[in-house]
């Protein structure tokens, strides 16, 4: 059991170090937040179309990296699956082959990244791009989207055409990577914009649907449009999602960028007496993990509203200290409990009572509720595996 739990938290600590960071080479890694295998069914009850086209795993969220290099923006999805060319004979829609389809490698996902740039709540957008659903927390309103799909310039016709405005601040690249299991897009940074590190982010998977670019000729059929991603129906169907749960505003979203699978299905879940879709929340990166050195004070935390209160606490006492090195350490929380990037806690000594040896500040979430965080005052040389580790 020792050596289990010494083989993860050296991993943890290597993943904390950046060495098993795939972005890290060329640009300067800004943010790597790791999501859960097997939580490809959105609220929970989201199941994947029935086509053998679509294999499990497919639509699996499994990381999210944000890098800056130059003027440039990288951001970088990774999944469970690698990417793979269809069958050249694939047809999804009369007379359309799959392969004809795309030509930037991305086949069957659609991955939507909301960047909260400005960190002001109420500030910039609050929905997604239609046909998503769901809306976004006014805390974590965007000024910046990068959608990543097949069809980069059929879905900029039609949200053109759906929503103008909307449109300006989306940015749909048809120059994306698809290498392995990882598709990475480039987009120019704004102008005079702040430290990406401390922005916002919202990332979403979909499953693109197919269709040549329509003109959208009524106002019904604007408001019905969804930007080419697959609907949810009530049962299985070869082209849709099918779900059990009867509501309209169950959103056709499979994967969501979130530290545990049941924070996401409580973030998009929705019973059949909702009356409104869910609103989710953006990541947003610790200032803290900048500044490693720094006084401690200087610090900044995310605006106490940011974070939903049952997220930031562990609910049933105390994670546990996994490895320490320098001012860098990695620990559990108890099964269930998360907290977010950000997040301030204590480290506590050995002592009965319990003292406070070491504050820390959350910079990085993993797999299996692993967290890595930053010391940001108190004495770093004290703390040691097995200490407790409180968030109050
Ligand atoms: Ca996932
Ligand atoms: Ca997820």
């Amino acid at each position: 059991m020792r050596t289990i739990l010494l083989a993860v938290a050296s991993l943890a600590l290597a993943f904390a170090l950046g060495l098993l960071t795939p972005l890290a080479r060329a640009a300067e890694a800004v943010l790597s937040i790791t999501d859960p295998l097997g939580d490809d069914h959105g609220d929970g009850s989201l199941q994947y179309p029935t086509s053998a086209l679509y294999a499990p795993g497919v639509f699996d969220l499994a990381a999210f990296e944000v890098a800056k290099d130059g003027a440039e923006l990288v951001l970088a999805a990774t999944f469970k699956l690698p990417f793979r060319r269809p069958p050249e004979d694939q047809v999804v829609a009369t007379d359309l082959k799959l392969r004809d389809v795309s030509n930037n490698g991305l086949y069957l996902q659609n991955v939507d990244i909301y960047v909260d740039i400005d960190g002001v709540p109420g500030s910039g957008y609050e929905q997604m791009v239609p046909g998503r659903v769901a809306t976004i927390s006014p805390d974590s309103a965007w000024e910046l989207a990068v959608v990543l799909t097949p069809q980069p310039y059929a879905a900029t016709s039609l949200l053109r055409q759906a929503e103008l405005e909307l449109s300006d601040a989306v940015r749909i690249p048809d120059d994306i990577v698809v290498r392995g299991r990882t598709v990475t897009a480039r987009t120019p940074l704004p102008l005079a914009s702040s430290d990406p590190g401390e922005w916002g982010y919202l990332v979403v998977v979909t499953a693109a649907a197919f269709r040549p670019a329509l003109a959208l000729g009524s106002d019904m059929l604007r408001a019905s449009i969804a930007i080419l991603n697959m609907p949810v129906l009530a049962g299985a169907s070869p082209t849709a999602l099918g779900t059990s749960v009867r509501s309209a505003f169950v959103p056709p979203i499979l994967d969501l960028l979130h530290p545990t699978a049941r924070a996401q299905e409580s973030a998009l879940g929705i019973t059949e007496r909702s009356v409104a879709p869910p609103e989710l929340r953006a990541w947003r990166a610790a200032a803290a993990s900048e500044k490693p050195t720094g006084t401690g004070s200087a610090q900044a935390s995310p605006p106490e509203e940011s974070v939903p209160a049952s997220d930031k606490v562990a609910p049933d006492g105390a994670g546990k200290v996994l490895a320490a090195k320098e001012d860098l350490i990695v620990f559990s929380l108890p099964a269930g409990a998360t907290v977010f990037v950000g997040a301030i806690g204590q480290v506590l000594g050995d002592s009965a009572g319990g003292e406070v040896i070491a504050t820390i500040v959350v910079t990085k979430l993993m797999p299996d509720g692993i967290f890595t965080a930053q010391v940001a005052k108190g004495d770093a040389a004290r703390i040691a595996p097995g200490q407790r580790v409180v968030f109050r």
